[in-house]
């Protein structure tokens, strides 16, 4: 098939693990190091040309912030693919700005995420769908959700760039959950304290942020051209069900998309995905068949103007 020229290539990102699923929800669900660094792997393989990583606890998969948790697959990664590494700046729920932000400076990645506005993070719901856990902190954590704000301050926000961006020359993962965080970033532009091109990642299906509707999308890419025109590269997360309907809606409006078992444990109706790389491959098909082709890593570095994969420190 022709590919088209009016499209450019679609930069996947896959998100290998996060801090919202938990172990009890899918036995795919990587949360050692061994894991996180295969699973992370076979998702380059299968097109990903940026991993967005979180850590675990080998013992019983709880978000772990510490750098010592992160090294022990960073080296592995960046040994067995070319990928970009995008080291969480969100870390898991309930850490302290300090925690979220150690992996990141041990790190001193080419990306880091930067979540852009403070939210509620609802994932209390998914307690009813789970009658036995397979670990005792799950419950808890889910059900603590009821009563936290995702704290991302103008402070956190200026905190996070002028540390890791001034001082890493690590760029950003700007994860926007409502049309508010646009403006948020764009008043971030105007302040001088973050560069263009701006990567944003337009996020759906969080309860508390936008709900998953693709009218919301039409509309925010309007919002998009008005607030950054050309000074932009954006892509588009949804969560669980409506994954991959908005990665393709994105692919075809001329955006990128990101996959993984961090956003979404599914690869069709009822159906666990059982590795991220499946999740990775479904999507570039889709592009294909569509007449597009995806980017490679060295596309993503030169399109959002990373430091390159040598410059990082593991
Ligand atoms: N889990 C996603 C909805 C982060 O790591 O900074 C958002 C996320 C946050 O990826
Ligand atoms: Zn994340």
């Amino acid at each position: 098939m022709e590919v088209s020229s009016t499209h450019k290539p679609v930069i996947i990102t896959c998100a290998v693990t996060g801090a919202i699923h938990t172990p009890t929800m899918s036995p795919h669900l990587p949360v050692t190091p061994e894991d996180i660094a295969t699973s992370a792997i076979g998702a380059a393989r299968a097109g990903a040309a940026i991993l967005h990583l979180h850590a675990r606890r080998p013992e019983d998969g709880q978000p772990d912030p510490r750098p010592e948790a992160f090294a022990a697959f960073l080296t592995n990664i960046r040994d067995g693919c070319d990928a970009v590494v995008n080291i969480t700046t969100g870390g898991g729920l309930g850490m302290t700005r300090e925690e979220r932000l150690r992996a990141a400076t041990f790190a001193s990645p080419e990306l880091a995420s930067l979540n852009m506005g403070s939210i509620n993070f609802g994932l209390f719901p998914l307690l009813n769908k789970y009658e036995a856990w397979k670990h005792d902190w799950e419950p808890g954590y889910l059900s603590n959700t009821k009563d936290f704000v995702f704290k991302n301050t103008f402070a956190d926000i200026e905190y996070i760039l002028k540390t890791l961006g001034n001082g890493h020359s690590t760029r950003f993962e700007f994860e926007c959950y409502d049309l508010g965080h646009l403006h948020n970033l764009a008043y971030v532009a105007d302040q001088g304290w973050a560069e263009p091109p701006f990567f944003i990642q337009l996020i759906f299906g969080v309860l508390g942020g936008m709900g998953a509707d693709l009218d919301h999308l039409i509309y925010l890419q309007k919002c998009l051209e008005k607030l950054f025109g050309d000074s932009c590269e954006w892509s588009v997360l949804a969560a669980g069900r409506h994954q991959m309907r908005f990665a393709e809606q994105a692919a075809l409006m001329g955006g990128n998309v990101r996959v993984g078992l961090e956003d979404s444990l599914y690869i069709g109706p009822g159906k666990k995905a059982e590795s991220n790389a499946e999740q990775v491959n479904h999507i570039r098909a889709r592009i294909e068949q569509l007449g597009m082709r995806i980017a490679t890593p060295q596309e993503a570095r030169q399109r959002l103007r990373l430091k390159g994969a040598k410059q990082v420190s593991f």
